[in-house]
């Protein structure tokens, strides 16, 4: 049987939920689709130990309520995910949002039919593989950047008799790893964060280590009352600045040059940005990510800090980030990540310079020979960064374009929700947007709001179909490339390249202009009508 509603969301993470809410609100009937089996998103399936949101709480919440806004109490500066799925658990709750979520709904593929002006999505239900088609006049993907998982697949993997687990893919019910000898791959921010909760429980922990990175110490804390209230009684101030800063955090960028300040400034400047900033570490001065010299002050700093916390020379060394600007590979926020190489029941291995060759029965084999006995090896290899869950199903637009060959050069957007060929069809914070050099949930918060007002203006006006023109969407794209030429970021190998799945094409995929540039861009477009979109009643002719 077909169910038919105005808007089919795909994902039920922080987006889908703020989608469900605005557009309902607005008085369409809405089905969320959701493989899992809650919602929250990357925050309902990444359960491995230490999982930890690295904005903090305040900021990364939805700002849409001002009375969930009072009364909501997060408990850590930085909260923990049991803390922030109870949040989106509490939220779907709270404004009635599970009566359209449709949990265990695999989306497999979405076909635009343009005699109809709909979409068609199939999904496959559950584990036994039962089937359902859902048709929506509008189809948004709210499926994360960070969602399809990557694990790569070695000689031998089928013969290790231990247990192999991703971080992304965490069983519910927990593992116990006392006793254990554990071995974890990968070394990025799921790694980073669950080295130094592992390292406690296991009986001996092997870290192994492609390429060392940078990463911030988080100065996590208990949030007190005091703190609290003072909060809450400016976060309208709290949210507008955060709306007005590059990356959603609320920090008024440095107008000055990292090169302009004296080495005193300088480390005085960054001892203070290491324990208030964060990951907004980067905007300590304004040229950190633009300027390779002013670049290396902040890496030097940061090397500093790592030579500081690691004991063994050779480990210290190992862990040393060389060879790339801070910054361009997306860093870390650690609690306690180097510190825990200091421990004599951990193990730094570097597969940079003695790859993994195999898995055999009893753990991991290196090209030398060497071989580290597992009872537990997690794979924290990451994911398929921004294009993975939108390409992974078959998404056909007009005139039986596919997404996959549409985007076999690398993604190409209008702004970042809408493609060329794709009408009624929009992407929050995906590829060509702020999403991920952004505070996430401030940059879904945008694009559902201004999304929503779109609707509501192409239906005051009888417009039925929405689609970027050729040309809007060929000068985003340049203008995506075009800024991200102009800073360090395509200087390393990282996902947000497109470096971390062989074979994927190399392409700069968020947008660097900044969460207030953005938005600007987003006004402007509103405010001339919509330019770069046709609203059409009819179908919208083959360019
Ligand atoms: P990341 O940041 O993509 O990190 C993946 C890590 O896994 C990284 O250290 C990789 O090394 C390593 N990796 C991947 N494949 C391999 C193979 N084949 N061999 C050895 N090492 C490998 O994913 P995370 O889950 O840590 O973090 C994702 C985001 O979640 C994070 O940025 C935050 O936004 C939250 P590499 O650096 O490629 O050499």
């Amino acid at each position: 049987m077909t169910k038919d509603v105005d808007v089919v969301v795909i994902g039920a993470g922080f987006a889908g939920l703020r989608a469900l809410h605005t557009l309902r609100e607005q008085g369409k009937s809405v089905a969320v689709l959701e493989a899992g089996g809650g919602v929250g998103g990357v925050w309902y399936w990444n359960r491995y130990p230490g999982a930890r949101c690295d904005v903090e709480s305040y900021d990364y919440s939805y700002a849409f309520s001002e009375e969930l806004e009072q009364e909501w109490r997060w408990t850590e500066r930085y909260a923990a995910q049991p803390e922030i799925l109870r949040y989106a658990e509490h939220v779907a709750d709270r404004f009635d949002l599970l009566r359209d979520v449709h949990l265990h709904r695999w989306m497999s593929d979405a076909t635009w039919d343009d005699a109809a002006g709909r979409w068609t999505v199939e999904v496959t239900v559950g584990e036994d593989g039962g089937s359902e088609t859902w048709t929506g006049a509008h189809l948004i993907m709210a499926v994360g950047n960070l969602s399809t998982t990557k694990a790569p697949q070695w000689p031998g993997q089928d013969s290790f008799t231990g247990r192999i687990l991703h971080s992304a893919r965490w069983p519910h019910s927990g593992v116990d790893l006392s006793g254990q000898r554990v071995g974890i791959i990968g070394t990025g921010s799921s790694g980073m964060q669950m080295v130094p909760v592992v390292a406690k429980e296991a009986d001996h922990l092997s870290v192994f280590q492609r390429t060392p990175n940078f990463s911030i110490a988080a100065a996590n804390e208990p949030l007190t009352d005091e703190r609290d209230a003072e909060v809450k009684a400016h976060y309208r101030e709290r949210r507008e600045a955060a709306l007005n800063s590059p990356s959603g955090l609320g920090f008024k960028p440095s107008k000055q040059s990292a090169l302009e300040a004296t080495p005193d400034e300088r480390r005085e400047t960054y001892e203070k940005a290491w324990t208030r900033l964060g990951f907004g570490f980067v905007l300590a001065y304004y040229d950190l990510i633009l300027d390779e010299k002013a670049n290396e002050t902040a890496s030097e700093f940061i090397r500093d800090k790592i030579a500081e916390k690691v004991d063994d020379p050779a480990t210290r060394e190992k862990l040393t980030p060389r060879g790339f600007p801070f910054g361009a590979k997306r860093p870390s926020v650690d609690s306690g990540y180097f510190e825990a190489f200091n421990r004599d029941d951990v193990t730094l291995v570097d597969v940079k310079s003695d790859p993994i060759e195999a898995l055999t029965p009893n753990g991991v084999r290196l090209a030398s020979g060497t071989e580290h006995e597992l009872d537990t090896l997690v794979f924290a290899t990451g994911f398929d960064a921004m294009t993975g869950s939108l390409l992974r199903p078959e998404i056909t637009g007009r005139d039986g374009l596919t997404l996959r060959r549409a985007w076999s050069e690398g993604p190409k957007t209008f702004l970042g929700p809408f493609v060329h060929g794709f009408p009624n069809f929009y992407i929050v914070a995906g590829p060509g947007s702020p999403s991920l050099l952004s505070n996430v949930l401030l940059s879904i918060e945008q694009h559902v709001d201004w999304l929503a007002a779109l609707l509501a203006h192409a239906e005051s006006r009888g417009a039925t179909r929405i689609e970027a023109t050729a040309e809007a969407q060929a000068q985003w794209v340049e203008h995506v490339n075009e800024r991200a030429r102009a800073t360090l970021y395509p200087r390393a190998t990282s996902y947000y390249n497109g470096d971390e799945v062989e074979g994927k094409p190399r392409v700069f995929m968020p947008y660097v202009g900044g969460v207030r540039g953005y938005r600007r861009i987003l006004e402007k477009v509103r405010d001339d009508g919509y330019e770069g979109l046709t609203l059409d009643k009819a179908p919208v002719g083959v360019s």
